[in-house]
């Protein structure tokens, strides 16, 4: 999906439905089953939810260190995984800390789109499409839209290189599988749905979060990257009277970038 720009990029956390949902379902299961087991006993569940070092806990916990792309890896498991956690009252064995294995490994560093990692285990989270496309609502600064590619919400580059993840295995999970042919929908159809079609085919998924507006000014800048074609230009221009400043901006930026595309081409062959 990556290597064809016209296609839409959606990161495979968000394809199915939000782990927040799923996950905390699990731990409340957990905490179920343990309290069959011993009787009752103080906890809460977290997932993504509240001020928790989730990757520092994780790597004290033993369950994997945190590589340099700043994620946790699992030595018989990759990265692919989300991290959630029961605070508990009871009194527990403490566990050994895992170890760090990204040796002399650098791979993530060198392939970030954006150069977001900006030093070994060190990422600046504004640069990191990560955050450009999920977690900001205003403009995307304009040095970075290039860098974004077709990537319309996330990013899983720094993980997709990883070594460790060759061993993972995809999720057998049903509610991971992607929903509205997410994993192979092309920019311009998703571009076309209407607020009310994106929020009915959003329902229950993370994506939902960023609402309409920014789903649009994520999918415009995507289209702005796009080789130049008339139908691109055509679905573009359909947005230029959009009732929301930030996505006509977006879009102003994408078709100005395919009329630069188109002199610089000119001027070439008269070269
Ligand atoms: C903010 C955030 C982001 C930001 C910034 C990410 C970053 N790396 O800084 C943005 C929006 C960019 C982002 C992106 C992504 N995120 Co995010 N994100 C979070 C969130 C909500 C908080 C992280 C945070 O800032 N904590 C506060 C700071 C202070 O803590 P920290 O980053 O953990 O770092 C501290 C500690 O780890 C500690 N520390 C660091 N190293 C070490 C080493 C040792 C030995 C010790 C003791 C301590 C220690 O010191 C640090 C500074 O205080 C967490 C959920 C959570 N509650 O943890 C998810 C979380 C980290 N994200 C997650 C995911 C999946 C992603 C993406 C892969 C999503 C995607 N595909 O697009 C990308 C990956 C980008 C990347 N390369 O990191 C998962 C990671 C799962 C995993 N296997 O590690 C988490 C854990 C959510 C979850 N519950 O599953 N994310
Ligand atoms: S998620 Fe993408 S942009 Fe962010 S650090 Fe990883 S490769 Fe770079
Ligand atoms: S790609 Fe290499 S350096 Fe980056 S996290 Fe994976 S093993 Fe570590």
């Amino acid at each position: 999906m990556l290597d064809s720009p016209a296609q839409a990029f959606v990161s495979r956390y968000a394809l199915g439905r939000d782990y927040h949902k799923l996950l905390r379902r699990r731990l409340q299961q957990l905490a179920d089953r343990i309290g069959t087991a011993i009787g009752s006993f103080g906890y809460r569940a977290f997932v993504d939810s509240a001020p928790v070092l989730e990757k520092a806990l994780a790597q004290q916990a033993g369950l994997g260190w945190i590589g340099k792309h700043t994620n946790l890896i699992n030595s018989k498991a990759g990265s692919w995984f989300f991290l959630g956690e029961l605070y508990t009252d009871l009194e527990l064995p403490i566990d050994t800390p895992a170890t760090d294995h990204c040796g002399s490994c650098q791979a993530c560093i060198d392939v970030c789109p954006s150069r977001a990692i900006v030093a070994p285990y060190q990422l600046d989270a504004r640069r990191c499409i990560s955050y450009l496309n999920i977690e900001l609502r205003g403009a995307i600064p304009v040095e970075l839209r290039p860098l974004i590619g077709n990537r319309i919400y996330g990013c899983d580059d720094c993980q997709l290189v990883c070594p460790w993840n060759r061993i993972a295995r995809p999720s057998a999970e049903p509610d991971f599988a992607p929903r509205h042919g997410l994993d192979s929908a092309t920019l311009i159809e998703l571009f076309a749905w209407s607020e009310a079609e994106f929020l009915q085919r959003t329902e229950g998924s993370a994506i939902r979060r960023i609402g309409h507006e920014c789903w649009l000014r994520n999918i415009a800048v995507a289209l702005g990257n796009a080789p130049r074609d008339t139908t691109i230009i055509t679905a573009l221009r359909s947005r230029l009277d959009h009732p929301s400043g930030l996505v006509r901006e977006h879009v102003a930026w994408a078709l100005n970038r395919h009329e630069n595309q188109a002199v610089a081409a000119n001027a070439r062959e008269y070269e």
